[in-house]
């Protein structure tokens, strides 16, 4: 089996200190994290930008000063969100592809998001994709739901993104596809067979979906972003310790980890 890619997904946009008092929440912060989770063992970093006061932002200067600070130390594999934060506009959404990072996330269609919505219509997706393909950016399709899969099948046979592809399978959102084996395996049955695949999973579906993927040969994204706790009723206290459990479940499978440069390879990210 391929080394294991541990992508650390460290603050997300949805989170604020009444959550957790771990979060990373200014540019030096969420730097400092991101580089304590490659010492770790994350080899691709998905970022989402906070500013000064721990607002989200998609503006591409504050994504710009993050990388700097983290590539002063490490040379993670950088993934900027181009979801951003619920209600940001199309173009804000996309700014920090300017930068031309390794890669950006990319949801190919709207899902109910708790509460919300979050808005992916096929013209958002193309112009995305577009921007992304212009900068030789590679995109992890966030696969919510099911149809997505086929939503991301139907944007490779158009050429707007490269194969081979790239998927995080996202699950356990409310309103979206719940962190079941039987859904996860339904979706890593529907990807096209050359496909690289990592999974998501929300809240204390982590752990288990992780080790399914480790299982399964697939990657795994994990982080605050998407679960706060270590344990029931036990707040993770950071990033670290949930990439160091990853790091030491893929360990008892006996799959070795992946470095960036070996992460780069296994996703044919050639820079
Ligand atoms: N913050 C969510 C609305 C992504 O990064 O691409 C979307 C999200 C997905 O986090
Ligand atoms: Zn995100």
């Amino acid at each position: 089996m391929e080394q294991l890619i541990i992508t650390a997904a460290v603050v997300g946009a949805e989170l604020t200190e009444a959550d957790t008092p771990y979060l990373p929440l200014s540019p030096r912060e969420i730097a400092a994290e991101a580089c304590r989770c490659c010492e770790a063992g994350a080899a691709v970093i998905h970022l989402h930008a906070r500013d000064e006061f721990g607002v989200p932002t998609q503006d591409k200067e504050v994504y710009r000063e993050i990388i700097s600070l983290i590539k002063k130390h490490y040379d993670p594999i950088i993934q900027v969100s181009t979801g951003g934060a619920i209600g940001m506009t199309t173009a804000e959404r996309l700014l920090p592809v300017e930068l031309a990072p390794d890669m950006a996330s990319l949801t190919p269609g709207t899902i109910n998001f708790g509460e919300e919505v979050f808005y992916n219509p096929a013209t958002l997706v193309a112009e995305f994709a577009a921007a992304m393909k212009e900068k030789g950016v590679k995109p992890e399709l966030e696969i919510f739901d099911a149809a997505m899969v086929a939503n991301a099948i139907q944007l490779e046979a158009e050429g707007l993104v490269p194969s081979p592809l790239h998927f995080d399978l996202v699950l356990g959102v409310p309103g979206a596809l719940p962190a079941e084996m039987k859904n996860l395996l339904f979706l890593v049955n529907s990807l096209p067979a050359d496909s690289t695949w990592s999974v998501a999973a929300i809240g204390r579906h982590q752990l288990p979906m992780a080790a399914a993927a480790i299982i399964l040969g697939g990657h795994v994204r994990i982080g605050l972003e998407d679960n706060i706790y270590y344990r029931k009723g036990e707040l993770s206290q950071g990033n670290v310790p949930l990439v160091q459990r990853v790091v030491r479940l893929a360990g008892e499978f006996e799959r070795g980890i992946a470095d960036a440069e070996k992460a780069k390879k296994i996703l044919g990210i050639k820079r």
